[in-house]
Order: C-alpha cells, then sequence, then structure tokens
C-alpha cells in the first residue's frame, strides 16, 4: 500500500469512535457494484448499501454520467424565487410512484433536513387552519429521525439525546414495539403487538388533548434502532386514531423507501398511507447529497389557500434545495430502479434472504434475527457489563473477511444493495456466520 498522503486528525468523523478508528483505520478508496475497494486493494462486499442509501449498487454508469454531463450544463440555480426544471421533473416522477395523494415535493439535502422540514410543516398546516395550539409532536422510543434538533427532539435513541438537554419542549413518545419475550425470530411482521398503539389514545392523547396535538412521527420500520419490523396492525392502528383526533401522521421513509421492503414505499408495502412522508438516501442512490418531504394535496392545498395571494406561503428551505445535481442524480437512479425493476427484484429475492438469514439462529449469542424485504436484524445477547462490544467485535471481523456489515449496540444489521445476488447472499450471511461460530468458540 502506498504511504497516506494526508493526516487523520483534523477530520472530526461522525457517529465514529475516532480514536479508536484512527489508531487502525478503515478507508475506502473506490467502488463498484456490490464491492468497495480499500485503500489497500481488497474487495468488500457491502452489506449495508454504505448506510442504507446505495439501492442500486455502487457506480452506476448512467447516474454518474447524469451527474456529470448537469455540471456542465448548470452547476447551480437559486431555489428562491427563481426555478430550473429538474426539481419540477422530481417532483412529478415522486408524486407518479408515491400511494395515494402524496403529491407534492419539498426538497431537502438529507433526511434530517427532511424530517425538521416535515416537522414544521405539520406545525405551519396546522396554524393555516386556525389550529395554531396543536403544537405537541409524538415520537417513539428508539425512533431515529436524523441529527437536526427536531429529529433528536422526536427521536428516541438515549445516546443520541443524553448530550443535549432537553431540546423541544413539546414532544412526547410512544413506547417502543421491541419486545423479544413475545416477538423473537418473527419472519416478517410480528403478530403480537398491535395494541401498542393504543397508547396513542389512551396515554398521550388523554394526557396533552387531541386539540394540542400537531403529528406523530414514526419509521414505518425502524432502522438504525436495529430493524424493528413493525407488528401486524400496528400501522393501522395509528391511522385510525390520527384519523379520530385530526392529528397528522408522519412515516420517516429514509431507509424504507425505493425498494427496501420489497415495494417502492413502506407506506405502500403496508397498505397505511401517511399524510407526510420522508425521504433521503435512496433518492439518488447515496450519490449526491438529497432528500424530498412528500405532502398530501389537501395539506399543500390549505397552506396555498391560507396565505394572502402574491406571499411565501412557507418561510422555510435551503440554499440547496432541488440543487441541479443532486435532482439528475435523482433522475437517473429513479430511471435505473425502474429499467432494473429493481424493487420487484427486493421482493422476489426477500423469501431467500428470511432463509439465510434465520439460518443464524442457532448461533452462539443469538437472541433473536428478524427480517422484512431485503433488511434483517441480528440481536446478539450481550457482553455483561460491556454493551455493544460483541456486536462491535463481529462488525470488524466481517470487515477483515471482506464483509461490511453495521451495527447499533449489540444488534447487527444488514441491508445490502437491492441487486445483490443469491450467491452474494450467502457470502454475507456465511461471513457473519462463521465469525459467530469463531467468537462463540472463545
Ligand atoms: N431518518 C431515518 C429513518 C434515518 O435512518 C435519517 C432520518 C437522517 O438522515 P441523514 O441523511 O440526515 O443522515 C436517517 C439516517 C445507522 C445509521 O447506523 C442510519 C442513519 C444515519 C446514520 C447511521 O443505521 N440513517
Amino acid at each position: 500500500m502506498k504511504p497516506r498522503d494526508y493526516d487523520l486528525d483534523a477530520f472530526w468523523m461522525p457517529f465514529t469512535a475516532n480514536r479508536q478508528f484512527k489508531a487502525a483505520p478503515r478507508i475506502f478508496a473506490s467502488a463498484r457494484d456490490m464491492h468497495f475497494i480499500t485503500e489497500d486493494g481488497r474487495e468488500v462486499l457491502d452489506g449495508i448499501a454504505g448506510l442504507w442509501c446505495v439501492n442500486a449498487g455502487h457506480g452506476r454508469k448512467k447516474i454518474v454520467e447524469a451527474i456529470q454531463k448537469q455540471a456542465g450544463v448548470l452547476d447551480y440555480a437559486p431555489p428562491f424565487q427563481m426555478g430550473h426544471p429538474l426539481p419540477f421533473k422530481v417532483a412529478n416522477r415522486l408524486k407518479q410512484l408515491l400511494p395515494g395523494d402524496l403529491d407534492h415535493a419539498f426538497f431537502t439535502n438529507s433526511g434530517s433536513e427532511s424530517v425538521d422540514t416535515a416537522l414544521k410543516i405539520a406545525l405551519a398546516y396546522h396554524r393555516a387552519r386556525g389550529e395554531g395550539q396543536r403544537r405537541w409532536l409524538i415520537g417513539r422510543e428508539r425512533g431515529y429521525h436524523g441529527g437536526n434538533f427536531g429529529g433528536v427532539s422526536v427521536g428516541g435513541m438515549p445516546a443520541n439525546r443524553k448530550a443535549f438537554g432537553s431540546l423541544l419542549p413539546t414532544v412526547d413518545h410512544l413506547q417502543s414495539t421491541h419486545n423479544l419475550e413475545h416477538n423473537s425470530f418473527s419472519r416478517g411482521q410480528p403478530a403480537w403487538g398491535a395494541h401498542l398503539a393504543d397508547e396513542l389514545e389512551s396515554r398521550i392523547i388523554t394526557l396533552h388533548d387531541a386539540s394540542n396535538i400537531a403529528a406523530v412521527i414514526v419509521e414505518p420500520l425502524a432502522g438504525s434502532a436495529g430493524v424493528l419490523v413493525p407488528p401486524q396492525g400496528y400501522l393501522e392502528k395509528l391511522r385510525q386514531i390520527c384519523d379520530k383526533h385530526g392529528i397528522l401522521l408522519i412515516f420517516d421513509e429514509v431507509i424504507t423507501g425505493f425498494g427496501r421492503l420489497g415495494a417502492s414505499f413502506a407506506c405502500e408495502k403496508l397498505g397505511v398511507i401517511p399524510d407526510i412522508i420522508c425521504l433521503a438516501k435512496g433518492l439518488t442512490n447515496g450519490s449526491v447529497p438529497m432528500g424530498a418531504v412528500m405532502v398530501r394535496k389537501g395539506i399543500y392545498d390549505g397552506m396555498m389557500a391560507a396565505a394572502p395571494e402574491n406571499t411565501i406561503e412557507l418561510f422555510h428551505g435551503y440554499t440547496y434545495s432541488g440543487h441541479p445535481l443532486a435532482c439528475a442524480a435523482a433522475l437517473a437512479s429513479l430511471d435505473v430502479f425502474e429499467e432494473d425493476q429493481l424493487f420487484k427484484r427486493a421482493g422476489d429475492l426477500a423469501p431467500y434472504f428470511e432463509d439465510a438469514v434465520h439460518s443464524l439462529r442457532e448461533l452462539p449469542h443469538v437472541i433473536d434475527v428478524r427480517n422484512m424485504g431485503l433488511v434483517a436484524g441480528i440481536e446478539l445477547e450481550p457482553i455483561p457489563g460491556k454493551p455493544t462490544a460483541r456486536a462491535f467485535e463481529a462488525f470488524q471481523r466481517c470487515y477483515e473477511k471482506g464483509v461490511l456489515i453495521r451495527t447499533t449496540g449489540d444488534i447487527i444489521a444488514l441491508s445490502p444493495p437491492l441487486i445483490i445476488s443469491k450467491p452474494q447472499i450467502d457470502e454475507l450471511v456465511g461471513t457473519l456466520g462463521r465469525v459467530l461460530r469463531d467468537m462463540g468458540r472463545q
């Protein structure tokens, strides 16, 4: 390996154990299709689609060329009081792709911005309808909604909240649906747990009053917290209760969007249509940062109708909303998804993937395996007094053997690009299995 021509110290790495990493760096130099190549030339099978985003695999020619071409045509155009063709085109493509009347798109640059935008739209919409007292935002324990203040407030990952104080004041949380006693080793949606949605009415609405609540935000399938699959009937109940009380339901589909669950979006797969949906990651196949918030027609129309003519209806936006390069990447990515029929492919592969991951159930320290579409969580029993250490060791050993997985706490997440082949599923799960078996012997 050539010596590095840069120093590692100045870059403060996100969500990373900086000192540990810099002592033994893991550096990728390039990527193609299902693989990364490390700085020392090793191939690493990508078991997590980068970070749940490279759904069509790395370095897709059509996407690369679209970005290159766009950079030479229009590098930037201001998005406020000015336009260029591409965000209109992306909005129309998304409108066609999403179910129901989720047909207006607001563009952001990340999942975190999509979440904060969605929460702000919910507040502004109620205010525009004359119900400005609806300020409470309801998240869920173990939810992850990005790193910005709104998203961390409604999020429910304790470590992400601990250092930052009490955050937004008018936030409450539903309990998590995760329950190993009832649901361990479920395939697809667990049978137990629909009743957990009743807490929205029995505790949260009772406590705060529905007239004060703006929105409920959940990931239909919680990704970052360790692949928590929604119990059968749970999301349906949330939808019913929100409808009954005029509360908006927001789905954060930053991970579940664009084919991950074997359908275009979780809302389509699970048959529950939210009022607002947060997107990012797969929208550009991870290639250029971009997010989107899709809202139902009534929300957009309500906001338009409430503002005086010739005035700005929503005082919100970003310098890079609908950036030309991001939009070019999104259009090309949506083309690739369609041409390759990737969402269907993920659905067709899901049973094979499910059998593969459930073959790990008898391995040492495995206390749960759960899955849906092309995503799986494998939960390990923590080493007493050393939470996260066991899963992190599995991550390191897999990496040494040429396979990239992701861990959160003592849970391993697998979410490969949707182009993965059956032999590559065998390699991914087989390598993880060997690692867990070896670790169990020590
Ligand atoms: N919502 C959800 C559901 C996410 O998974 C975000 C919002 C924020 O997106 P941005 O683009 O702002 O990062 C995410 C991001 C992990 C992991 O370990 C997952 C994410 C980010 C970092 C780590 O699984 N998802």
